[in-house]
């Protein structure tokens, strides 16, 4: 009974301080920043913008040098043993790979410091010169994070590709910055191979696997060299050469981000650019220390993980490496019976993008309407609970209850991942309100959002874990100011009621020094103010609550504007009607030669399915089901609701559809690795389907 009663206690005791921080605690204050007119602001607690969190620490070399230091014996990067590869062969005889890994085998933090000096020593031995660029191109993995801090201790310029990136996005991004020695992995090397003709500039390989592809004649016939990253760090404790470290100013990273347009293009961060953006997610998460264990999958060649990666190096935590295809017990490449990386790791961290965090969600609800009957009504049940409290109410689920509900519900729901996370960080796109609320839920870990553009090293906004508000993505970061301009084409004001709207502008340390060898489009979007602050247009539209926490509402460039005037923001759309369990992925498109948009979309195979074998519907494949008048008919009716339940215009709803049945990957160069949807390719890819819809 006492229980009972202090389990009522503490959390009313909690509402309130929950409600005190809901209700009034501004994070954001407007600053007088001068210039052109616009509305700025700067975050609560810091009124200049945070250039480093260490004092005498200045750049990335150095911060990694003091961890490994503070933290000499505890574990680092951890990677798992490979036990058994696999092919299995499925029923219609497309054949998978399938793995069988086992625990993490761990580096601590001075292990992993004598194996970056080394990598440093053996670069130069190999024949690596001053001034050269040196290239990573591969998954996400411990020797990545090695190469990199090895690169930085010799002042070595590092270019980041992202591994999916094409052919001639990779041989521009080579060319242009004339790098010399590019560190791969086994299967990236092969594509380097294909294309070796067209790369002037590269003189050796670093393959990260050990096993480099015994074809003697590659080397004779290219005339690269090809050392594996152990002989390298071999050669290195060999014969030491002294570390040639770099300057602030220096620019550590050109980063080549998967443009949805054209030629991607390479932003250059310097070591302090990086430097003010790690040192200001620090000050954001609570109490991240070397008890924690973060789990690292995303690509490394995204600001967003290199900066998180960094963040979690500084503080003396673990990093535990893994990938999108092992994260779970029932991952496309986990062998059956055998357990993901987040099962064997129990992280208490992780970053993720709205992409993965929307497939969980839909994944877990999937399951649950599939089990239906009780199973489904106790989750209904246990969420609906749940929700009033994190929605403030007194009379939600608390203490004993929210105990109860964990053990009956959620428990299993965050077993998925480990059952330990206790803060997941989101970041790429703007998160649904709707999956942010489910993962918070779920999970029963806050969801820190940040916004933020490899243009400013990532640094932006970031919402902080006590803001239980949905679909805003927080302060600004202590090394950020944020300015919205005026935006009058698109009908944005910084004038507007009820609150300021316009264009968002970024400035502060963060601010990366602009686009290689492109002075033109580094003058398009960098501007500086008659103060000399530089600032980063960054096209999205966005607007201010009072509490100084901003939302992004729109983005200039999906800004279409029909045959009648009448514009469509093509992005909001797309996210009111994905809600639809028919979609996998949608891509509105609009023009000004027509007075209706029209869309295309990938259907979800399983929905669909589900849906036709309840109607009878008969059909030969999937491909088949997409192409019947009936089934694009559903669809269309599901958007319609969607698009009614979110009060979009009738002109914003597509009025014709072309169901697709094949998923857009980034394999499949629709989607940047990041899952964003490319317009520019998409368009191109179904020029005929699209002038179809517009035909008849
Ligand atoms: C680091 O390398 C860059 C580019 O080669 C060079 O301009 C800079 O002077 C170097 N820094 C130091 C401290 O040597
Ligand atoms: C790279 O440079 C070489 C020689 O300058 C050229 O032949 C090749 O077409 C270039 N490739 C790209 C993608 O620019
Ligand atoms: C070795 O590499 C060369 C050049 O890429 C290629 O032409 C040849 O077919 C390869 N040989 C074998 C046995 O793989
Ligand atoms: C949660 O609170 C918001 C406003 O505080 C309200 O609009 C919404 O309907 C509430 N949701 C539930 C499920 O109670
Ligand atoms: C490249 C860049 O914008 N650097 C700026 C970083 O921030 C400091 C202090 O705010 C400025 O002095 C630099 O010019």
């Amino acid at each position: 009974m006492s229980a009972y009663i202090v389990g009522l206690l503490v959390p009313l005791v909690f509402t309130l301080l929950l409600k005190n921080s809901k209700a009034g605690k501004r994070r954001g204050l407007p600053v007088d920043v001068g210039g052109e007119t616009g509305y700025a602001i700067r975050n609560c607690r810091f009124t200049s913008p945070v250039q480093t969190a260490w004092e005498g620490i200045t750049t990335l070399a150095e911060l990694f040098e003091q961890s490994s230091r503070l933290y000499s014996d505890k574990c680092l990067l951890g990677t798992r043993k490979l036990i058994s590869r696999e092919i299995e062969v499925s029923e219609d005889g497309r054949s998978f790979e399938k793995l069988h890994l086992g625990e993490y085998e761990w580096l601590t933090y001075g292990k992993a410091f004598e194996a970056v000096c080394n990598f440093a020593s053996g670069l130069a031995q190999i024949g690596h010169k001053r001034g050269e660029r040196a290239a990573i191109f591969a998954d996400t993995r411990e020797e990545w994070f090695i190469a990199l801090q090895g690169c930085f201790r010799r002042n070595v310029t590092v270019v980041t590709i992202y591994a999916s990136l094409g052919e001639e996005a990779l041989c521009h991004s080579l060319n242009e910055t004339e790098v010399t020695t590019v560190i791969c992995g086994h299967k990236e090397l092969k594509k380097l191979q294909d294309i070796s003709g067209q790369l002037d500039t590269v003189k050796r390989i670093i393959c990260m696997d050990d096993e480099i592809p015994s074809n003697a004649s590659v080397e004779q016939s290219i005339g690269w060299s090809i050392n594996s990253i152990s002989d390298v760090e071999k050669i290195g404790r060999e014969n030491p050469v002294d570390a040639d470290l770099p300057l602030p100013a220096d620019v550590a990273v050109i980063m080549y981000t998967s443009g949805s347009t054209g030629l991607p293009k390479g932003v250059m961060m310097t070591h302090s650019n990086v430097l003010a953006t790690v040192s200001a997610v620090m000050t954001i998460v609570p109490g991240l220390g070397s008890k924690d264990v973060y789990l690292a999958y995303l690509p490394l060649a995204h600001i967003l993980e290199l900066a998180a990666e960094h963040v979690i190096s500084a503080v003396g935590s673990a990093i535990g490496y893994g990938s999108p295809l092992t994260l779970t017990d029932t991952s496309n490449k986990i062998k059956k019976g055998t357990k993901g990386d987040a099962t064997v790791l129990v992280p208490t961290v992780m970053t993720s993008v709205p992409a993965i965090l929307d497939r969980v969600r839909d994944g877990v609800l999937k399951k649950v309407n599939a089990k239906g009957g009780l199973s489904k009504r106790l989750f209904d049940l246990a969420y609906a609970r749940r929700l009033a409290a994190v929605n403030g109410s007194w009379f939600g689920a608390w203490g004993l209850e929210r105990l109860l509900w964990d053990l009956l519900v959620f428990g299993k729901v965050r077993a998925i991942l480990g059952g330990r996370i206790r803060f997941i960080l989101s970041g790429g796109a703007p998160l649904s309100a709707d999956t942010q609320r489910f993962i918070n839920i779920c999970l029963g870990a806050p969801i820190g959002q940040g916004y933020g553009l490899t243009e400013t090293c990532a640094g932006g906004t970031f919402s902080e874990f006590d803001d239980t508000s949905v679909g805003r993505v927080g302060a600004p970061l202590p090394c950020s100011f944020i300015k919205l301009v005026d935006w009058p084409e698109g009908g944005y004001l910084t004038t507007d009621s009820p609150m300021p709207r316009g264009e968002i502008v970024i400035s502060g340390p963060n601010v990366t020094v602009g686009y290689f060898n492109n002075e033109e489009k580094t003058k398009e979007s960098y501007k500086v103010d008659e103060r000399g602050m530089r600032w980063f247009y960054t096209g999205d539209i966005g607007q201010f609550h009072a509490d100084g926490c901003l939302e992004i509402i729109d983005r200039k460039k999906d800004i279409v504007k029909l045959q009648h005037g009448e514009y469509v923001s093509l992005g909001k759309v797309e996210a009111v009607l994905s809600v639809s369990p028919y979609v996998d992925n949608i891509m509105m498109h609009a023009d000004p030669f027509h007075s209706y948009c029209v869309a295309l979309v990938v259907a979800s195979q399983s929905t669909l399915e589900d849906w036709a074998s309840k109607r009878g519907i008969a059909f030969t494949d999937f491909a088949d089901l997409c192409e019947k008048e009936e089934t694009i008919k559903e669809v269309q009716t599901s958007l319609a609701k969607e698009a009614k339940k979110a009060r979009l215009e009738k002109l914003e709803v597509p009025a014709k559809i072309k169901l697709l049945s094949n998923p857009w990957t980034p394999e499949t160069g629709l989607v940047t690795a990041a899952l964003k949807i490319k317009r520019e390719v998409i368009r191109k890819t179904f020029s005929e389907d699209l002038s179809k819809l517009y035909a008849h």
